[in-house]
């Protein structure tokens, strides 16, 4: 027996994989499909990563699994290359962005192969590519001729380090998600999508799809749905009202006083008749200076100031309450005030406990605590002439039709969704593909002159007014307006790193497609998406964005399905030896390509599968990958203890068929762990009884493969089984080999339980007789009696009647 050497056969079959294009899909449309699809990373200078291959490897294995099941499999490969670190690199280095991307796809595209995954890489796709982002670019024209891309003078978070504006997603406890420096405000005119249009879509039909729960739950959150009513209240001896946004309209009578955000226009309005604006425009300084995140942050103190000169009146109790400004209230959300009903909110309480305003009591729950604000969504309705004595659901109810009635209040649905700011003033992002003429406005670049290319320029640093370097090509600027040929500008703005990966799925479906973004028949055919696996961090960014803009390319009839991806499912991280998540700067960084060379693709494979729940973080460790060497080479050794045999040895035919279920089973519900320690299990076996049959050892490597692609097929080779592994059917169980020899079946006398007894499936009647008359419970009821009737059915029943 030769030694194993992972590195002969793991190229050899790697090349014999491609040369046979072993993994490209079939042609054959009547094949059932499945469309496995992993997140594609960002082509980063760094390389590969051994948290890649995690996700990678678990969709492989299932890829491989619906091969072997008679599917038509898709399981493509990509660059999602557009993006700052390249950009930031290549200023840097001073090499075009263009050239850096090239670098780094060889080097991920290299490391990848040499982890022997089954992608069909005849559809490898690269989001910088130009015959790609004309797709990107066109779908933002539909986008714009749809009113779903509007420009928008806004606030937008700044980075001044990155010099970029950032989605409120992007910005991670008050700091830039890129390079965590402190993000400062900044008014920008930026393309908006209008995400929040489809906000209830993507609500509702998540009932339609197969996601994880947590998955589900984070969108849920994310969008922020939330049922409530818009309530006027009168400002004293004025014409105008202040609108709140209430969910608890039932509360009603508890609001003693209001709150409007710092920016709110009524300050604006009223500032000549304000007794103490001095005092308010200082605390507006203040507050400008907090982003949202810190404005909310439930432990901070609570601060603020009265606004003196106006005051409203509570619509119900008619009396006049206190207007204030505090910044835990946004303006961003709802109407930017609200009615504070300190004996129910823990903000309003804490606020009125600290200036001393009035706590009115007007929900009775089962046990109130004076001292604390009581902050329940059950109990009874007191103080409340209305509606007392109800219940809070039929009080808010009742409540609600009034203020309709009244005309004091409307039904109202808020979401916390914001639109998306989709442009950037970077250089390294697909241009948006809109001309500004003085005449006609905003008009797209038509369909047939995409896509619009990125110019070569000399200086792609992002400028210090926060332009885009593509405004200072000023050839590059200056064009005709496409509608009326006069003179007109390009945007100069690129779009963000999401766009490219918001329908990417779609173009592996049809890569080389000139004419459209793929033909209806391949995304009949293969949409939606079977299975995508990717990260929680990208739950309510990218799995949002695609889903919103599937759900856009639904409408305008370019796909069939409403959704992307029936199923989602998601991986933890993989963290370093000291349990720390990877990172240069900690000095814990495992390259994949040093596991791939000293231990071997299928020691990498099985290490990255065995290493714990698929679900949930996990650290490295060396001597993990060590031991999953070491299975590989038992595996290796099982060659010697071969023997000639078409059926399962006896021995071993009960473990084989439970290992086939168990690991079936195991590989559809990301239990690969569990999947790999059945086949060590069943290695042990084999070796204990010290020879295989090639019926049983054909079964192993098929249920191994999947994990450990190269090592298996060489051994099916060296075994001279036929044709080649990967041609192979996937075995099946046979329910009735797997009930368990031994088992433990009730007695009963006279038809009632008195004792259980250990029985073999291969025992005749007489002697489980014999067995229940020695168990003692049993004992009891047969003693001075006498037997005149049995029922015995193998497994299920023995009852004996006795007299
Ligand atoms: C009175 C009340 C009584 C409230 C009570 C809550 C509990 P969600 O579920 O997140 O939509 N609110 C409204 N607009 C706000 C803003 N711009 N900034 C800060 N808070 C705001 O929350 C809705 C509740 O958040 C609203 O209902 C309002 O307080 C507050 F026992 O009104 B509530
Ligand atoms: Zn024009």
């Amino acid at each position: 027996m030769r030694e194993y050497r992972p590195k002969e056969i793991e190229k050899k079959w790697q090349d014999i994989w491609d040369e046979k294009r072993v993994f490209e899909t079939s042609k054959d449309k009547l094949k059932p499909k499945f469309y496995a699809l992993i997140e594609f990373p960002y082509p980063s200078g760094q390389g590969l990563h051994v948290g890649h291959p995690r996700p990678y490897t678990a969709l492989d294995i299932v890829s491989r699994k619906r091969r072997f099941e008679g599917y038509n499999v898709l399981f493509p490969m990509g660059w999602d290359a557009f993006g700052l670190p390249t950009e930031n690199f290549a200023i840097q280095h001073k090499i075009h962005p263009k050239e850096v991307t090239e670098k780094n796809v060889a080097m991920f595209k290299r490391q990848l192969k040499s982890i022997g995954f089954s992608f069909d890489w005849s559809r490898e796709i690269n989001t910088t590519d130009t015959s790609y982002y004309k797709w990107t670019q066109w779908i933002f024209i539909k986008m714009f001729e749809k009113g779903l891309a509007y420009k928008h003078e806004m606030p937008i978070n700044w980075c001044p380090s990155c010099k970029v504006g950032l989605a409120n997603e992007e910005v991670v406890a008050g700091g830039c998600e890129r390079c965590g420096g402190e993000v400062v405000r900044k008014t920008k005119n930026q393309w908006m999508l209008k995400i929040t249009e489809y906000a209830d879509r993507l609500i509702d039909d998540l009932d339609t799809v197969d996601y994880i729960d947590r998955v589900k739950t984070q969108q849920i959150n994310w969008i922020g749905r939330s049922q409530g009513v818009e309530v006027d209240f009168k400002i004293s001896g004025k014409e105008d009202v202040l609108k709140v946004f209430t969910t608890r309209p039932d509360t009603l009578y508890g609001a003693t006083y209001m709150v409007i955000a710092a920016e709110h226009p009524l300050i604006e309005k009223y500032k000549d008749e304000l007794e103490n604006i001095d005092e308010i425009r200082k605390y507006q300084e203040y507050a400008s200076k907090k982003s949202d995140f810190e404005r909310t942050e439930l432990s901070k103190e609570k601060t603020g100031v009265e606004i003196k000169g106006i005051k409203a009146i509570n619509p119900v109790t008619k009396k006049k309450i206190p207007i204030w400004i505090s910044d835990y209230v946004l303006m961003s959300y709802g109407t930017g005030a609200i009615m504070a009903v300190p004996a129910h909110d823990s903000r309003d309480w804490e606020f009125a406990k600290k200036f001393n305003l009035p706590i009115v009591e007007v929900v009775k729950g089962g046990d109130v605590d004076k001292e604390a604000y009581t902050d329940t969504d059950s109990g009874i309705l007191v103080n409340s002439e209305l509606i007392n004595g109800l219940e809070v659901k039929e009080a808010i109810e009742k409540i609600t039709n009034w203020l309709e009635e009244e005309g004091l209040g409307v039904r109202k649905t808020n979401y916390k969704l914001r639109d998306w700011v989709f442009s950037r003033q970077r250089y390294w992002g697909e241009p948006i593909p809109l001309v500004y003429c003085d005449e006609c406005g905003w008009v797209p670049v038509p369909e047939e002159e995409l896509p619009v290319m990125l110019p070569e320029v000399e200086n792609y640093e992002p400028t210090d007014t926060g332009e885009s370097p593509l405004a200072n090509m000023t050839d590059w600027v200056n064009t005709k307006c496409p509608k009326c040929g006069k003179d007109a500008k390009r945007e100069t703005d690129t779009m963000p790193q999401w766009a490219g990966s918001s329908w990417y799925f779609l173009r592996y479906i049809d890569p080389d497609n000139k004419n459209e973004i793929a033909s209806k028949e391949e995304v009949g055919y293969w949409m939606p998406v079977d299975w995508y696996n990717g990260g929680m961090e990208h739950t309510t960014l990218h799995l949002l964005y695609s889903r919103f803009w599937h759900k856009f390319l639904y409408d305008i009839g370019v796909v069939n399905t409403k959704e992307p991806y029936s199923k989602r499912t998601s991986h933890g991280m993989i963290l370093g030896e000291n349990n720390e998540k990877m990172s240069k700067s900690r000095g814990n960084v495992i390259n994949p390509d040093d596991i791939v060379n000293e231990y071997g693709a299928d020691t990498l494979r099985t290490y990255e599968m065995f290493i714990g729940d698929f679900e949930k973080s996990v650290p490295w460790s060396e001597n993990g990958v060590k031991g999953c060497r070491r299975f590989l080479e038992r595996v290796w050794r099982l060659q010697d203890i071969v023997v000639d045999g078409d059926e399962y040895s006896k021995d071993l035919e009960t473990s084989i068929h439970k290992t086939i279920k168990k690991v079936s089973e195991d590989y559809e519900t990301l239990k690969f762990n569990t999947a790999i320690a059945a086949l060590m299990a069943l290695l042990n076996e084999f070796n204990d009884i010290g020879k295989v049959t090639k019926a049983d050892m054909k079964t192993y490597l098929i249920l191994l493969n999947p994990v450990a692609p190269h090592i298996t097929e060489e051994l099916w080779e060296i075994l001279g089984f036929d044709g080649m592994l990967h041609q192979s059917k996937w075995p099946q169980y046979d329910e009735e080999k797997i009930q368990d020899e031994i088992f433990e079946m009730p007695v009963q006398v006279n038809g009632k339980v008195r004792g259980v007894i250990n029985v073999n499936i291969e025992d005749t009647q007489d002697v489980v007789r014999e067995k229940a008359k020695e168990n003692e419970g049993v004992m009891k009821y047969l003693e001075g009696k006498q037997i005149v009737k049995e029922i015995f059915v193998m497994g299920k029943i023995y009852n004996i009647v006795v007299k």
